[in-house]
Order: structure tokens, then C-alpha cells, then sequence
């Protein structure tokens, strides 16, 4: 277990949703994520027992391409000439569902490869090493973080307690990848224009609401931000979309337990699960009240 190195998943508040740049990755607007604790990937690296590259998930052996893709990943920072490894990953989060996986897995392994290659990165190095394997996973080296337009990731402090739970919709790994899905909605989108300017103002705001210890505002945010983003699939060509009737039934329920005082606020990202936002004190009265109303599976994600 020690020797494992533990990435873990965060869910943006204020979504990042396309690259202004690729190399470098940067994004179109500054986003701004809470870390889910209890959603985390760990991951080791030893030397492979082959003459090829390994990589494992869940005990689960990775086709060609998969291991393609994580060692063109680390050969950007890891010595030229090395010997072939052996990439061992185990996910507590559903793979590439919309939960996150591979901000935890790309957190992870950057700091697997730290360990096991000696590199002896600061924090922020490895930082700006995660976010070219996977924008989002840069924020979370950070209980709250922001990631902004120039590449720089800022630690965000609050004195609220927030938390997260999601209503799992489906667990299966989506049929787009966000990094795909994301490129066709900046590509063709006729809406992206608005997501982009929409989302720098919900940061502002977001920014002031935490300072402000408003949680309704901070709520309201969250939820409109998802929306907006959610809206930028339905006018992309071709149109699609995340969400599924189950997603909005879940959203539903939420909107009916603030009717009811539990205060809660819903977002999405690529897939279809419904994250909710609450404040940890009043974690015990809405998990009751959602158990009513929610039958399929309510993953806790924050400790
Ligand atoms: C986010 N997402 O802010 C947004 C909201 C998904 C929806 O960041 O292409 O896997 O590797 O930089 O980080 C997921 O995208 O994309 C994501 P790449 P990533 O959390």
C-alpha cells in the first residue's frame, strides 16, 4: 500500500470546457473545482517483467492503445532512456463515467513517475505536468483550486464546509470522451461564444460568493454553470448529449428537496450522474431525504 501514490478526483463548480491551447493546455475560461476525497485513483510504477510497457487498471490489462497513450504522456517528463515499467492503477472512482477518473488517475500517476524516476518535482511542477495529460486533473492537488487562462493553478480557501454526493445515473464508461466531446463543441458549437463569456463571469461571481461564505449563491452558480455548459452539446454539430431522462429525474429531485429547506444544488459533467452540492452539516437530513426519492445507487464522495 505504501508504495502507492494517491490522485484524487475533483468536480469543477465553474466547468472547464475547451482548450484555447493545446500545447501548452490552456482553457478558454478560468474554472474553479472542489476535490472529492473519497473518489481517488492510486497507482505504483515497477519495472516491467516484459521487453514492453505495461499498464493496469483494476488488474485489468490495457489494450495497445491505452498504454500508447499514458507512456506518450510520460515520456514528456520522464528520462529518455529508461527502462520498460510496468503501470499499476486501481480506480475507487468508475472509469471515464463522468466521475472524474481521469483527473484522479492523471494526479496519480504524475506522482507515481516522481517517485519511481527520482524527479523530485515541487508541487507546482507537477502540477503543470498533470494538466498536459488531463486538463482538469491539475486542480486536484488542491482541496479547492482554480485553474485560469494563463495555465496557473491557485489554491482557493473557504470557510464552508462543502461536500458532495452523486446520484449515480450509469456507470458505464461514456461513448465520447470528454476530451472529444469538448473539441467538437468549440469546433461547432453556436453557442460556445456565450458558454465562454458566461463562464468568466460565473467565475468572478463564484469567486466572490466563496469569499462571501454564501452557499445559496455559490449553489446557484454551480447549477446555472452546468447547465450553460451542458447546453453548449445540444448545439454542436452534431448535436448530442450527456444527459438522459434519469439525469434530469435526479435534478428534479434535488430542485424538490430545496422546495422542502434541504438545501442542495445539482451539476454534471461528461456523463450522465448527478453530483449534489451541500454544505457537510446537513449531510445526514439530505442523504435521508434523497434515500426516499433516489432508489438507484448514492455514491458519498467527500469525508
Ligand atoms: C471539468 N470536464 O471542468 C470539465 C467539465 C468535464 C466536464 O475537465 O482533454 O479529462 O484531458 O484536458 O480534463 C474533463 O476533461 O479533459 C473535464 P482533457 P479532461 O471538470
Amino acid at each position: 500500500m505504501d508504495s502507492y501514490s494517491i490522485g484524487y478526483a475533483n468536480i469543477a463548480l465553474v466547468k472547464y470546457w475547451g482548450k484555447k491551447s493545446k500545447n501548452p493546455v490552456l482553457p478558454f475560461n478560468p474554472n474553479l473545482s472542489l476535490r472529492l476525497d473519497n473518489l481517488y485513483s492510486k497507482t505504483k510504477i515497477e519495472k516491467s517483467n516484459s521487453n514492453e510497457d505495461e499498464f493496469y487498471i483494476n488488474d485489468e490489462k490495457q489494450n495497445f492503445e491505452e498504454v500508447t497513450k499514458i507512456i506518450s504522456f510520460i515520456e514528456k517528463f520522464v528520462p529518455k532512456n529508461r527502462e520498460k515499467i510496468k503501470i499499476i492503477s486501481y480506480n475507487a472512482v468508475p472509469t471515464a463515467a463522468g466521475l472524474s477518473s481521469s483527473s484522479s488517475g492523471t494526479m496519480a500517476l504524475v506522482l507515481a513517475c516522481n517517485k519511481y524516476f527520482n524527479l523530485n518535482k515541487t508541487t507546482e511542477q507537477l502540477v503543470q505536468i498533470a494538466k498536459e495529460g488531463s486538463g482538469s486533473s491539475c486542480r486536484s492537488f488542491y482541496k479547492m483550486a482554480s485553474w485560469l487562462e494563463d495555465g496557473s493553478v491557485e489554491e482557493i480557501k473557504t470557510n464552508l464546509n462543502l461536500a458532495m454526493l452523486v446520484l449515480v445515473v450509469d456507470e458505464n464508461r461514456k461513448k465520447i470522451s470528454s476530451r472529444n466531446a469538448m473539441e467538437l463543441c468549440v469546433t461547432t458549437s453556436t453557442n460556445f461564444d456565450y458558454w465562454v463569456q458566461k463562464a468568466k463571469e460565473d467565475f468572478v461571481e463564484m469567486k466572490n460568493a466563496l469569499a462571501e461564505n454564501n452557499f445559496s449563491k455559490i449553489g446557484k452558480i454551480t447549477e446555472s454553470n452546468a447547465l450553460a455548459m451542458h447546453s453548449t452539446t445540444k448545439f454542436a454539430n452534431p448535436p448530442f448529449s450527456f444527459l438522459t431522462d434519469d439525469s434530469y429525474n435526479a435534478m428534479e429531485i434535488v430542485k424538490k428537496l430545496r422546495k422542502n429547506d434541504y438545501e442542495c444544488y445539482f451539476t454534471m459533467d461528461a456523463g450522465p450522474n448527478v453530483k449534489v452540492l451541500y454544505l457537510k452539516e446537513n449531510e445526514e437530513n439530505i442523504y435521508r431525504e434523497i434515500k426516499k426519492l433516489w432508489t438507484k445507487k448514492i455514491i458519498m464522495c467527500t469525508e
